[in-house]
């Protein structure tokens, strides 16, 4: 075999390899009933929900978000302090292996902040996952407005 072949069937192997790193948009994880809660016209903020299924065998954390349609995206839980709901903003949340985590109403939630258009049912809006070892899911995500409810 020449030399130059043999150079180029390695690289081709190293590059498919590569790929299937990079795209570790990790197969075993699924997301399930994502939706972004529309709000009325004029809320600067609003929350994404979804259903995030973890299929391996090693935990997968889950850093934060990215969005087009807001200034930020990040992890929060609402939590009852003193009698009292607040959000606090926290840095990972697991979906441990084989198993499941709920981002829900009065839970962990994705939230928005500074949205930059109002949204409402009907409306989509791209969302970016992230988790930690750098790989990242990006879906579209349907917008269910709380006026529709
Ligand atoms: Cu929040």
């Amino acid at each position: 075999m020449q030399k130059s072949l043999l150079v180029f069937i390695l690289l081709l192997g190293q590059i498919s390899g590569a790929d299937v790193a990079m795209a570790a948009a990790n197969p075993e994880l699924h997301v399930s009933n994502a939706y972004v809660r529309g709000l009325p016209p004029g809320v600067a903020n609003t929350a994404a929900y979804m259903t995030l299924e973890n299929n391996s065998d090693t935990d997968i954390v889950l850093t934060g978000a990215e969005t087009s349609a807001s200034k930020s995206a990040s992890l929060h839980e609402t939590i009852n302090r003193n009698g009292g709901m607040t959000m606090e903003h926290v840095m990972s949340a697991t979906i441990p292996a084989k198993g499941k985590l709920e981002l829900k109403t009065g839970g962990l939630h994705l939230m928005l902040m500074g949205l930059k258009r109002p949204l409402g049912s009907g409306d989509t809006v791209s969302l970016t996952l992230k988790f930690e070892g750098g790989f990242v899911k990006t879906m579209e995500v349907p917008v269910i407005s709380v006026l529709d409810e």
